[in-house]
């Protein structure tokens, strides 16, 4: 059963970018197999140990192609404001006039793999189908394990179903003589561009992550973010963690967290309290679409993990540790001299002998093995706490949705919203101090609201108003609770004043327990905060100064703060929700309040 649409398409980009060869992907394990031993004969890839990383690879890329290029990255609506100020925006015509020069003849000497995935459990109400045309096995490779790819996919979409359509090249054809490099990229030419209104995506001279992989952040955040607007559902940047209480009860959590926040360890997390039990559904996209109970129900649209590696260890993640064993792609870490990976983070000790991810004996030098933006990739289903509903079609209903941020001072370690304009606000406010992980300055404070900065395929401002239209669509008292957590509040010393990590399983109580109404919280003028001895410390031994410190409401701190959202939302014009608007002014005139009333 052939999709007229889809043949049509791919016809047109065979003529336009005359591959060698057309290959149809059936996300098969031999197609799998093929792939991997295609970019080892390449150059692209080294096996691993055998016994060490059983069936997993090390791929380098070339060093000029290691991260998403957010300055290359368009959204080409039909009028400017629909993009906003917070993306590139480009006039599509033109656009794709730009890139069908590029594309032609772009995989001259390359095959053009077709690749059908569903975003999503295949047939299930929430999922989504797109199709990948690359001339990268590299894509092919990692698409097998972040989507389910192939024939199924097919079935489902139908002789006239509809699909995304992203067209990838790495933007590097071949002459007839001419010996393929272990990284093809293009240097000059990188455009990753996505059309909303046409649900398509045309990504041009990179191969890698985000850039090339067009299922997930092109597809399930880009594009999805205009689909679920148009359709009243939501397409988040966020963690689903299912939460079990020592009762047995369960409880399923969202959470958005800018870049270095430690999303994918929160969404393995090992609680230090005794009897509570977290898994996982998802640790990076949410799609969220509510039920015929009127409640907001979740599904992790992709199908497996595209992690940051350095940092992650047997301390800080230790269930994403026992995911690697087996069956992963390592992207642009070192490679010890018995064939095993390594990475900043990964144990105290850097190995002996090994070669860093530049191919360069690192022994002596003073550069880091792995690129900080080095990457694993894996299938979810190898996690050993994956939920067993985390393939449910219908999705796990939300009891709450954390937004958060790497934040010095100012905000407390856990604030939960008056209600859902308020939970709104909080999102459409939540900011991150820069790491030694990203270029630019340290210490920066960034806004990256709902952590969709990069991400949200249209105008922010009528994306939030978008959140706010959920309360008219259902029961108040049926959505999400919202609560903003900051892990990184610093003391006057300089250091952390929470221990994080495990320990984060004591706010994940309260904020089970504020569901059920059975924990004290106090109001403040930013929010409910816990009640003196609301949150579970037992067995913690936290200096005596500290929760105040971590729930302390400094309010010339946040009238400071107020200013600084004010000069955030500026940005927006007239496109800020009046709701905004109004909890900027009546969080400023909460604290004006207090203040007068400390005076
Ligand atoms: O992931 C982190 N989480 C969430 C865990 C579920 N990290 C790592 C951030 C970079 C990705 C954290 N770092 C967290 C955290 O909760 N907290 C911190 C800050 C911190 C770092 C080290 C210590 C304590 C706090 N170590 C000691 O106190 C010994
Ligand atoms: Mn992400």
């Amino acid at each position: 059963m052939r999709n007229a649409k889809l043949d049509a398409w791919v016809e047109e980009a065979a003529a336009l970018c005359k591959p060698d060869r057309i290959h149809w992907c059936d996300g098969s394990t031999a197609e799998h197999d093929e792939m991997i031993r295609l970019m080892v004969h390449a150059g692209t890839a080294v096996p691993l140990d055998d016994a060490k990383r059983p069936g997993s690879v090390l791929v380098r890329s070339h060093p000029a192609d290691v991260a998403r290029v957010e300055d290359r990255t368009f959204i080409c609506s039909a009028r400017k404001e629909d993009a906003g100020p917070t993306n590139n925006w480009a006039e599509p015509a033109e656009m794709k006039a730009t890139l069908r020069g590029l594309f032609d003849g772009a995989m001259a000497g390359r095959t053009m793999y077709v690749i059908p995935y569903s975003m999503g459990p295949v047939g299930s109400p929430i999922a989504n189908i797109g199709v990948e045309i690359t001339d990268s096995p590299y894509v092919v490779a990692n698409m097998h394990l972040m989507t389910r790819v192939g024939t199924r996919v097919l079935e489902v979409l139908g002789p006239d179903g509809e699909f995304v359509r992203g067209l990838h090249s790495v933007g590097m054809p071949l002459g007839p003589n001419e010996p393929d490099v272990p990284w093809p990229h293009n240097i000059e030419h990188k455009y990753i561009t996505h059309f909303p209104e046409t649900r398509e995506i045309m990504s041009f001279g990179s191969g890698y992550g985000g850039n090339a992989l067009l299922g997930k952040k092109c597809h399930a955040l880009r594009i999805a973010s205009v689909q679920a607007r148009d359709e009243g559902w939501l397409a988040e940047h966020m963690l689903i963690l299912k939460l079990t209480n020592p009762e047995g009860k369960r409880y399923y959590i969202t959470g958005a967290f800018p870049s270095a926040c430690g999303k994918t360890n929160l969404a393995m997390l090992e609680p230090t309290l005794p009897g509570w039990r977290v898994e996982t559904v998802g640790e990076d996209i949410a799609w969220m679409k509510l039920g015929a109970d009127g409640r907001l129900r979740a599904i992790n649209p992709e199908a497996g993990f595209f992690g940051v590696a350095p940092g992650t260890s047997m301390g800080s993640n230790p269930n994403a540790m026992r995911t690697l064993n087996a069956d992963a792609i390592y992207t642009n870490c070192a490679i010890t001299p018995e064939g095993d990976v390594w990475w900043e983070g990964m144990t105290g000790e850097a190995p002996e002998g090994m070669t860093d991810w530049l191919r360069r004996p690192h022994n002596g030098s003073a550069r880091k093995a792995a690129h900080p933006n080095a990457r694993f990739t894996v299938a979810a289903r190898q996690c050993p706490v994956i939920a067993d509903e985390w393939e449910d079609p219908e999705g796990v209903p939300i009891d709450a949705i954390l937004f958060g941020g790497r934040r010095s001072s100012t905000i407390p370690l856990v604030t939960e919203a008056f209600d859902w304009a308020h939970g709104t606000f909080l999102g459409a406010t939540a900011g991150s101090e820069t790491t030694a992980a990203a270029v630019g300055a340290v210490g920066q404070l960034r806004r990256d609201p709902m952590a969709m900065l990069p991400f949200c395929g249209y105008n922010m401002g009528d994306y939030w108003a978008h959140w706010l239209s959920f309360e008219g669509r259902t029961d108040a008292a049926k959505l999400p609770k919202v609560f903003f957590v900051n892990w990184f509040r610093k003391g006057a010393d300089g250091k952390f004043l929470w221990p994080g990590f495990g320990d984060n399983s004591r706010v994940l109580k309260w904020v089970t327990e504020r569901i059920e109404g059975t924990a004290a919280a106090v109001d403040s003028p930013i929010g409910r905060l816990p009640a003196p001895d609301a949150l579970d410390l037992s067995g913690l031994a936290l200096p005596g100064s500290a929760m105040g410190e971590l729930l302390a409401v400094d309010v010339d701190g946040w009238l400071d703060e107020v200013g600084l959202i004010r000069d955030h939302f500026a940005r927006f014009g007239d496109k800020l929700p009046a709701a905004m608007a109004d909890a900027v002014d009546q969080l400023e005139a909460r604290l004006r309040a207090a203040k007068a009333g400390a005076a």
